[in-house]
């Protein structure tokens, strides 16, 4: 066993922590109001949320809470209008949150920038109106393609200010990958920097993009608007690429907020599932704004005081609802940093923390099993006592790491809350409160109005401790309203187990209904928090002229959970040898970027096969592992 625990000892674990006394008697919700939330939402779901929803601003108020004539396509407070931007701006300027710090935002050299609500609201006017000067409007399609800056929580809501759709893809993924994005979404315009800061170095970023948009491909975009970063030099092609700060100088800082019907969609998030293309996940204003409102509320509980930092990368999902949309309509104070949390050294993130007086800190295994890693050394150099909760999402957390962090950084006070959601459900979905009694490693129960169970593939359930299928049993506000372009792939959520939500994850209830994440039930990779698919990284060596044919499993790796092996036969006239190996890396990373991490390359002289032919990574895995390789019939060449 290694010294980060493995599964096993995730499934024996008994301890369990209650919550200090102060902490319950100071909690936005009681342990009595969240059992009478429960009680609501158990017999009146839908009055649940139509409550939730009246804690925002609306343009028009709804003719129904949720419209479900249509299922699986649910369409949630249908008749109304409104606009998440006037929730996380343009109702704060109208009260005393005028004043308060919105965003702290900390580059990795040091240089850092803070903005009010005030001050946030009057860049995005300008930059809305950039866009609209550009001809953006209503429905079209932004591509950002962007490093954690200011200027990237500006553009996302400039964009949906006037109603267009952004898709922010993460600065990590590679040309190709921007590519395939952006001509899957028919985006007009990119929004890009000319570099950024990681770990000590400027890594540059437009140029990914003039390389995106060489040839044919991605013809659909009109202009680019480029942020300056870091000085470094880059090409500029007349008439389409403009520089940020030369567009809104001349701007005025009104811009009228787009009126939008629900079901607008608000942004796409590309994701991987289990074939070579990845999914644009939709979400549309309303839905989403209500779900993310109410349980980042809820499960973070937000004070006046707070300072909110999710580290996750705007580029993912928990960018979106717990770095921008989630604080924002809270009115707390959402801070970013730029780089590496080794820069200059391991002592970063805890030097933020006190530089800033970070009150909740939420994170993710993969960073947790670094920090565990950098030595504890560098958590006492600093004052951490401003933290009151601390949060951890992407994959399931062992029982080591959530002790790890919940005594050197929590000082044995402060709740760790495991939240359990996707990029498709938008909103947290098993979470504990800070009152909850919490089980390391165990995301504890669903929230209020959020129905979960653990089923067979027949959809029965299956006996407490017994490990299955984790299934959502209700539509629920902040879900997906669809995949962009692709209807079908948006039913099989619902039809590979009829008549519930099947989230591709295998996990366990306990005796006392306490959810254990244990992992992807499909050929979905867990690298780092980050999910790409096994068919999108066998497309790729497949791209190499040295593959005649590949197989990637996921492998445990101890900081980032999971990496990718990859099972290679290689063409008859090709010799395999080391440099082949380094050759095939640089591949996978010049056409998926560094977040396909490859851990290791085996070459083969053939790989085991179903008789239709599919590569059984079934069989692959458990050789791997040295586990059980169970039923081979159907099995090519059992041999
Ligand atoms: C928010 C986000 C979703 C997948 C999900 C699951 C894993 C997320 C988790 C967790 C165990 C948690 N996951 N949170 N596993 N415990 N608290 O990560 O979205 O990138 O779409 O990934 O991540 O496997 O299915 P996304």
């Amino acid at each position: 066993m290694d010294q980060f625990g493995t599964l096993d000892n995730l499934l024996q674990e008994e301890r369990v922590f209650r919550p200090l006394p102060q902490l319950v008697i100071e909690a936005n919700v009681n342990p009595q109001e969240l059992e009478a939330h429960r009680r609501m939402a158990g017999h009146d779901p839908l009055g649940y949320w139509e409550e939730a929803a009246d804690e925002l601003d609306w343009f028009k108020k709804w003719d129904q809470v949720l419209d479900d004539s249509d299922a699986p396509f649910y369409k949630w407070f249908p008749g109304s209008r409104c606009n998440i931007v006037y929730n996380c701006l343009d109702r704060h300027i109208e009260t005393y949150n005028k004043n308060k710090l919105a965003l702290i935002w900390e580059g990795e050299p040091g240089d850092s920038r803070k903005y009010t609500y005030f001050e946030l609201y009057r860049e995005v006017n300008r930059v809305a109106n950039a866009l609209r000067s550009l001809g953006i409007g209503k429905g079209d399609r932004i591509v950002i393609y962007m490093p954690p800056l200011p200027e990237t929580v500006i553009s996302m809501l400039a964009a949906a200010k006037i109603g267009a759709i952004h898709s922010v893809v993460f600065a990590g993924f590679s040309a190709k990958a921007l590519r395939q994005r952006i001509n899957d979404a028919q985006a007009k315009l990119v929004v890009t920097a000319d570099g950024f800061y990681r770990n000590g170095q400027i890594m540059p970023l437009k140029e990914t993009v003039d390389e995106a948009l060489v040839g044919a491909c991605a013809d659909c975009v009109d202009s680019m608007i480029v942020v300056r970063r870091c000085k470094v030099g880059v090409d500029m092609t007349d008439g389409r690429d403009f520089w940020y700060e030369d567009l809104i100088r001349n701007e005025r800082n009104i811009s009228p907020t787009e009126v939008m019907d629900a079901d607008d969609p608000l942004f796409l998030m590309y994701t991987s599932g289990t074939t070579g293309q990845p999914k644009g996940i939709v979400h549309s204003h309303a839905g989403y704004m209500v779900g993310v409102h109410r349980t980042l509320n809820h499960v973070f509980d937000i004070k006046p005081t707070d300072i909110f930092w999710c580290t996750a990368d705007p580029g993912w999902v928990t960018g979106h609802s717990a770095v921008v949309y989630g604080p924002l309509m809270a009115g707390t104070t959402t801070l970013m940093y730029e780089g590496h949390p080794n820069y200059p050294q391991a002592d970063r993130l805890w030097n933020i923390v006190a530089k800033y007086g970070v009150t909740i800190f939420y994170t993710a295994p993969t960073m947790i099993r670094m920090l565990m890693r950098f030595g504890i050394q560098y958590t006492r150099q600093h004052d951490l006592s401003s933290l009151r909760l601390l949060g951890s999402v992407g994959e399931p957390i062992s029982p080591e790491a959530w002790i790890w962090l919940y005594k050197n950084i929590g000082r044995n006070e402060c709740p760790v809350l495991d939240t359990w959601w996707q990029t498709e459900t938008g909103m947290f979905m098993i979470s504990p409160l800070p009152i909850s009694l919490l089980k390391p490693g165990s995301v504890t129960k669903t929230l209020p109005g959020v129905e979960a169970d653990i089923v067979d593939r027949d959809g029965n359930p299956v006996p407490a401790g017994k490990g299955g299928l984790l299934v959502l049993k209700r539509p629920w506000p902040a879900m997906m309203t669809g995949m962009w372009n692709d209807p079908d792939r948006y039913r099989e959520y619902w039809e590979k187990i009829p008549g519930m939500y099947f989230a591709g994850d295998v996990a366990r209830k306990d005796e006392d209904g306490y959810f254990w994440i244990q992992g992807r039930a499909d050929d979905v990779l867990n690298i780092a928090g980050h999910r790409i698919g096994t068919a999108e990284m066998e497309a790729a060596f497949g791209a190499h002229r040295a593959v005649h044919e590949c197989g990637v499993i996921g492998v445990p790796d101890t900081i980032k959970g999971e990496a990718a092996k990859a099972f290679i036969v290689v063409r008859p006239e090709v010799e395999p040898d080391d440099e082949l190996i380094k050759d095939l890396k640089r591949h996978i990373r010049n056409e998926l970027g560094p977040v396909a991490v490859i851990k290791s390359i085996e070459f083969r002289d053939n790989l085991p096969k179903t008789r239709s032919g599919k590569i059984m990574r079934r069989v692959l895995k458990a050789e791997e592992l040295g586990h059980e390789i169970g039923d081979l019939t159907g099995l090519e060449d059992e041999d």
